[in-house]
């Protein structure tokens, strides 16, 4: 549903009001709309479905997940009866598997895309949100739940005179259909995170010339993509609830048999053995979450993992000084990276590292890049620079809420919220995948949080309550009980959008509840059998 002058959405009013249709927002419009029967409309700034899957169009662009779990269970009979190519599927399959479903349950009808929400202001006398369009509609709901994506807002660093380029010049996660064919070009890459190392191994066997700006250099095992398995399908569909059951009852939900054996309770020549079969298999978070598990929480296990795939990158390169250039010496302690071939494509003649460390970005200029070394002429540049995530979309509405309380503001230092799903003094204000949430694959996580939240909206419904507010108690206890568990991991150690340590100015802090999805679901159920004790509901 395209809204336009004629159909003005101006003084709409809801129940619940979806911000985004990508994965999350998706399954709550179906979830509200159909399943709890709630006057509930979403709103996307995208022309289609897919969040995250309608922008990232970028060359190389797939899912490194388990395509097994990087879908949806509530639809049991498509659970069972989608055929996925391949075990990590390209974007152009997600994003047709989300406009299948979306088409499926007709969710479309009941979504107003190109249209952004600028503002939520709570309307304490009303009890409900009051919603600003780009447009200047005024909408209003009595629940808020926001879908915007906790990898969604990009993070574009700024170069001097990069305006003055007169070539391509795009951020992967925005990327336009008009970017056409690039086979041929002289191309830069700025970044080589996930993004950059899908786009460099897509682009190098067609590039004219690729130059792949690298600062901070990174672990990157293999994918192993092929085709979907046959025995993990027969799994899925032998018991779907069951298979989603076990799947979510584990620290990650990624499919994956975590292992919990310390690295150092076995031999050198054992360890070598486990790293070798994992390297083979593929598969970036089962080299970091089925070899070992303590990969993640000592540095000893860690460096044994790091050794392992230095030793790889300096096997395939055949450089020895390009090799050493890629080899990172910082702990493996970011989100993880997996693409096949990547280091391969640095002995291609083609493919040229630039090696920031050594000479950063002066300036772009109208041909091209100039580094403190050189000049590069380029037809096309690539930011693959990450995001501003977990909070970054969430600030970019004004929100505010009781007393006046602007999330900008209270956000200034680093973001506070329970659960994952609500903020104190934001009443019936729901997030999915929002601040210290989970840190786990997102799609049967959304499922579930989407569940719990419109469970605990259907109870203050019952009870007669108009609105639900998180004790700022709880809250702090939550945060804090997260702050501790971040601590006990290596992630906070390494500068990532994990912590906010990614984009320039942007608040370090821990983000996540770290202690796995297991415990947050026992969280969770406990706060029901308490009969919803830190959710204040008022009439
Ligand atoms: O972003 P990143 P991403 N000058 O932040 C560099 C998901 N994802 O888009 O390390 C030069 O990981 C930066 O360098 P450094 C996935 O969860 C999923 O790649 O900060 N370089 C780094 O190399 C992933 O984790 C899929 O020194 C600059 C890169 O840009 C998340 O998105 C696919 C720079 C950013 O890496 C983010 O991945 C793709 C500057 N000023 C993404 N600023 C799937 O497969 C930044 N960089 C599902």
């Amino acid at each position: 549903m395209a809204a336009s002058a004629s159909n003005t959405l101006d003084g709409l009013t809801l129940e619940v009001a979806v911000i985004g249709s990508g994965v999350g927002g998706l399954y709550a419009l179906q979830r509200l709309r159909d399943q709890l029967g709630l006057q509930a409309e979403a709103f996307d700034d995208a022309g289609g479905v897919g969040g995250t899957w309608y922008w990232n169009r970028y060359p190389g662009c797939r899912v490194d997940t388990d395509a097994s779990v990087y879908c949806y269970s509530f639809d049991e009979d498509l659970f069972r009866s989608w055929q996925w190519s391949e075990r990590y599927p390209r974007q152009p399959e997600v994003l047709a598997y989300l406009n299948a479903v979306a088409d499926k349950h007709d969710l479309k009808r009941s979504i107003h895309f190109n249209t952004r929400i600028l503002a939520a202001h709570w309307d304490e006398t009303a009890a409900v949100w009051r919603l600003t369009t780009a447009r200047g509609e005024a909408v209003a709901a009595r629940y808020l739940v926001e879908g915007v994506g906790l990898l969604s807002s990009a993070n574009l660093p700024v170069f001097p005179g990069a305006e003055r380029f007169q070539g391509q010049i795009y951020h992967a996660a925005r990327w336009p259909e008009a970017a056409g064919d690039l086979a041929g070009k002289r191309i830069g890459v700025i970044g080589t995170g996930s993004t950059g190392i899908q786009l460099v191994t897509a682009l190098a066997p067609t590039a004219g010339h690729l130059l792949v700006f690298q600062r901070t250099p990174q672990y990157v095992v293999p994918l192993g993509c092929g085709p979907f398995p046959a025995e993990r399908r027969a799994q899925m569909t032998a018991d779907p609830a069951g298979y989603v059951a076990r799947t979510l009852n584990t620290a990650a939900v990624f499919g994956l048999e975590e292992s919990t054996t310390p690295a150092l309770s076995v031999s050198a020549a054992a360890r070598q053995q486990v790293y070798e079969a994992a390297w083979q298999k593929g598969g970036g978070f089962g080299f970091m979450l089925e070899t070992f598990g303590d990969i993640i929480i000592s540095r000893e296990a860690n460096d044994t993992a790091t050794d392992f795939i230095r030793a790889k990158i300096r096997q395939i390169v055949q450089d020895p000084a390009l090799a050493e250039k890629l080899c990172p010496r910082d702990l493996y302690a970011k989100r993880p990276l997996a693409v096949d071939g990547y280091y391969d494509c640095f002995n291609r003649d083609n493919v040229t590292l630039v090696d920031l460390q050594a000479a950063p970005i002066v300036e772009i200029d109208e041909s091209g890049i100039r580094t403190s070394h050189e000049h590069m002429p380029l037809d096309v540049i690539i930011f693959a620079t990450g995001f501003d995530a977990v909070t970054g979309n969430y600030l970019k509405i004004d929100t505010v809420g009781r007393h006046g309380r602007r999330l900008q503001q209270q956000w200034a230092k680093g973001p506070d919220a329970f659960m994952g799903m609500t903020i104190a003094d934001f009443p019936n204000l729901f997030m999915i995948f929002g601040p210290f949430g989970p840190f786990t694959s997102q799609p049967l996580v959304h499922e579930y949080q989407i569940n719990w939240m419109t469970n605990l909206m259907r109870h203050a419904r019952a009870g007669g309550y108009r609105t639900i507010d998180t004790d700022p108690h709880a809250q702090e206890n939550w945060v804090a009980r997260c702050c501790r568990g971040a601590e006990l991991t290596l992630f906070p150690q390494v500068d990532s959008w994990i912590n906010g340590g990614n984009v320039p100015g942007k608040p370090r802090a821990s983000m996540f509840f770290m202690e796995g999805m297991a415990a947050y679901m026992q969280q969770l159920d406990e706060i029901v059998r308490e009969d919803y004790a830190p959710f204040v509901l008022g009439r």
